[in-house]
């Protein structure tokens, strides 16, 4: 073979391309900054790759080991939840807070997929608090 293929993530929830902004760290307020991000959930980590607005083969990049991530999320304690309406003008809002004080806001203009990120996160969490 010319190349060994990447070995898939080990409890690999749920990944897709998301909008986010974090909005605080160490429970400080952050000036929001919305990007798009490749958004991979394993176990009790959601990790947002660096932004892959520049080209659409950036798109073919997630399967790559090599990107790096921006943020990532410990969901150990941390608490989600649909976004009130004067955090964002944008639809489909959820807000996620993690235990260390960090706040991101997550988007995504379908509702079905906000809808399963908000379902698999909440899932993720509840198990974490019971293990
Ligand atoms: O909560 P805000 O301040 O209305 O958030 C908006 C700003 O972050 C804006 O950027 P500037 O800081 O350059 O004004 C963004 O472009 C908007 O997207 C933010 O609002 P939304 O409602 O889209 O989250």
């Amino acid at each position: 073979f010319a190349g060994s293929p990447q070995p898939l993530p080990k409890n690999l929830l749920k990944a897709g391309i998301l909008h986010k902004t974090k909005v605080a760290e160490n429970g400080k307020k952050l000036r929001k900054n919305w990007s798009s991000s490749w958004t991979v959930l394993e176990g009790r980590i959601l990790t947002f790759f660096k932004d892959s607005k520049n080209s659409s083969a950036n798109s073919l990049k997630p399967a790559s080991s090599l990107s790096t991530p921006e943020y990532t999320v410990d969901l150990r304690g941390a608490a989600l939840g649909w976004a009130a309406k004067d955090k964002s003008s944008k639809k489909n809002v959820l807000e996620l807070k993690t235990r260390s004080g960090s706040e991101y806001l997550i988007q995504h203009d379908s509702e079905v997929i906000m809808g399963d990120w908000q379902q698999v996160i909440s899932e993720s969490i509840q198990r974490l608090s019971t293990d």
